[in-house]
């Protein structure tokens, strides 16, 4: 496997990160996870955008203009030969001192890592899945934005292990508010009706690309799409729970807390919307060749 650093292609064993590089040492950087479908890379502009903001939130200068990462990614895929993968951007503060000042850090380092992807089971997406709401509470925007996609994701990782101890797959986090505000890598929605719901951004959420998809997709199928506030009441009364994630794409949840949501089966809305985005994702993107 070829790895992208700084510029340069370099083997899988031969591609380096220093142990003073500061997104090493304190989880001083970002990062993007992003899919490509049948040779296209998916959502490449809104990823490279979603970066560079997350960026310039945590004062990081990205050493390389949007437009030479979008095609540094596209090269990446091209000489992994990658149609169908995933692809990790990874922007660092660079090698400093063991002190905190990340101004003394020299030079950011952007790797990209194309490689394939390991697909949740099948089954996973038939049969839905079961969650629970953690005790683990979403950083709060004051402290650490849930809009930035940093390497900082211990927020989310503590989530996950009481999720996985409770014996399931996600956690749905709520914020200091005791709103919903997202699964630990995934955003969630609620149907209700002929509509779906999702908590906005405030309420602790990362403004996810296939949150942003299905969003825009919805409508065009007669079902109507919202941001609002969601308590955990409002994911037990629920028709049907969905999460969205680049990894994820689509599932659909069917028990939560020991709750069963609707009909306890992946329902109609959720995987209507599914077809939609497989189809969309199929058919769009930055062409790799
Ligand atoms: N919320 C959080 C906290 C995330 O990290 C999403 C929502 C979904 O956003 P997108 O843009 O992907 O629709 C994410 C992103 C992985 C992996 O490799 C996935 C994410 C983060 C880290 C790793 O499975 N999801």
């Amino acid at each position: 496997m070829k790895i992208y650093i700084n510029g340069r292609f370099v083997d899988q064993r031969a591609a380096r990160i220093s142990v003073f590089d500061h997104g090493l040492l304190y989880g001083d950087g970002v990062f993007e996870g992003i899919r490509a479908y049948g040779g296209r890379v998916f959502m490449l502009e809104e990823h490279v955008e979603r970066l560079y903001h997350s960026a310039r939130a945590i004062a990081l200068k990205i050493p390389i203009s949007r437009r030479r990462m979008c095609e540094a990614v596209v090269e990446t895929c091209r000489r992994n030969r990658i149609r169908n993968g995933y692809v990790r951007l990874v922007v660092t503060r660079g090698e400093g001192t063991l002190g905190l000042n990340p101004f003394l850090c020299k030079r950011a380092q952007v790797v990209i890592i194309a490689a394939g992807i390991r697909l949740y089971p099948e089954e996973l997406y038939e049969k839905g899945l079961k969650l629970i709401t953690v005790g683990t509470l979403r950083n709060v925007p004051e402290a650490i934005n849930p809009k930035i996609k940093s390497l900082n994701y211990l927020n989310n990782i503590l989530a996950k292990i009481e999720a996985l101890n409770a014996g399931v797959m996600e956690g749905i986090m709520l914020n200091v508010q005791g709103y919903v505000a997202e699964a630990t890598g995934d955003n969630v929605f609620v149907v209700k009706g002929r509509r779906i719901i999702t908590p906005p951004a405030w309420c602790g959420a990362l403004e996810g690309i296939t949150r942003g998809v299905v969003m825009q997709l919805a409508p065009q199928m007669g079902i109507e799409a919202a941001e609002d506030v969601l308590t955990r009441y409002d994911l037990y009364n629920a028709d049907e729970v969905f999460l969205t994630g680049t990894a994820a794409e689509i599932i659909g949840v069917v028990e939560i807390d020991d709750r069963r949501i609707g009909t306890g089966k992946p329902g109609t809305v959720t995987r209507r919307l599914a077809a939609a985005f497989r189809e969309y994702a199929r058919t769009q993107g930055t062409p790799i060749e």
